[in-house]
């Protein structure tokens, strides 16, 4: 079973670690791509950052600094303060020695000419990470944070050193415009049994990828069924600010509302079924009249069991919705 993850981040890596445990344990013969959000990057002391990508590579190579979310496990920042004193990075942006090894060997490999899918797949290949991860584009598009009363900002700026506080009025990835998918992300849906949107950031992670010229269309034409999974449980954010992000787009914090944003195939949406917490179940009916087939299962990923058993009920559903359109 050949299955394509959208999204990028912490709780995309959680999800995926899943999907992985999960397929390894079916023993069933499958393939696992994910399609990642390449907007949260930016330049750092001439080094290039990937933090939704770099989120991914240190979770499923299993050496990731597990309580911060990003970042080397085993970490020391000594370079980080020789780049303090000669002030080429933000003190409010650390930059590990470990972790500035991958954001050295990336720029290397930039300069060289390699395409930021070859980056990926250089970077990838010195774990085995049982899973294959294309960025969404090879282009720059960066989000900036328009701000009510001031000049745009770098989504980081306004992430990490402004915790979101600046009141946002939108999000633009720059040129977007003028980016294609990258090939490999193409492939990956294409050949896609299943699609699944993982919970990630709807606005600023999940988004910017559907929002590459041609990836939605891809998505749309693709004969997959798309499932999602709400990273909303509550009402609220399990980890991160997609509550902040969601306001600014004028959305309310929902698991009802983000399955409304991505809306359902039936209607010109991108979903054919959506996943929401057991404690959202009211959200099932509530999105039955939209054309979206909701489903309500336990979201919270705690421990390997329980992420495996979250690609499980995604995979049923996919399962299910795609059941139910082959009826018709
Ligand atoms: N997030 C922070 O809150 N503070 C930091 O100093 C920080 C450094 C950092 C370095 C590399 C990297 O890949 C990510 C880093 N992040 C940091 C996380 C990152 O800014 C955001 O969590 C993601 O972009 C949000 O998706």
């Amino acid at each position: 079973m050949n299955i394509t993850v959208i999204g990028g981040g912490v709780g995309c890596a959680r999800f995926v670690k899943g999907v992985r445990e999960h397929a390894q344990r079916s023993g069933r013969d499958h393939r696992i791509d994910v399609v990642v959000n390449t907007a949260d990057d930016w330049w750092v002391s001439g080094l290039r950052i990937a933090p939704d990508h770099d989120s991914l590579l240190y979770a499923l190579a299993g050496v990731n600094d597990t309580v911060r979310g990003w970042g080397r496990d085993d970490e020391s920042e000594r370079v980080a303060a020789e780049l303090q004193v000669w002030g080429t990075a933000p003190e409010w942006f650390t930059l590990g020695d470990l972790d500035l090894g991958t954001h050295i060997a990336r720029t290397a490999w930039l300069r060289e000419g390699l395409s930021v899918s070859e980056v990926y797949r250089r970077l990838g290949a010195r774990w085995d990470l049982g899973v294959t991860l294309h960025p969404a584009t090879d282009a720059e598009i960066d989000t900036h944070v328009l701000i009510e009363g001031a000049e745009p900002i770098h989504f980081q700026e306004w992430w990490v050193r402004h915790r979101a506080h600046l009141p946002a009025t939108g999000f633009a990835q720059r040129d977007i415009a003028d980016a294609a998918p990258a090939p490999g992300a193409l492939e990956a849906i294409a050949r896609a049994d299943v699609v699944l949107i993982a919970p990630s950031n709807p606005v600023v992670s999940v988004g910017p990828v559907l929002a590459v010229p041609g990836m939605r269309d891809a998505l749309l034409a693709a004969s997959a069924p798309v499932v999602g999974v709400s990273g909303i449980i509550s009402g609220a954010v399990v980890r991160g600010m997609a509550d902040v992000c969601l306001a600014a787009i004028g959305l309310e914090t929902s698991a009802e509302a983000v399955g409304r944003h991505y809306g359902a195939r039936a209607t010109g949406g991108l979903l054919d079924g959506w996943l929401v917490d057991t404690s959202d179940a009211h959200a099932v009916d509530a999105l039955a009249p939209a054309g979206l087939t909701a489903r309500a299962v336990p979201l919270w990923m705690r421990d390997a069991d329980s992420s495996a058993r979250l690609a499980a009920d995604a995979l049923a559903l996919a399962a299910d919705v795609a059941l139910a359109a082959d009826a018709h």
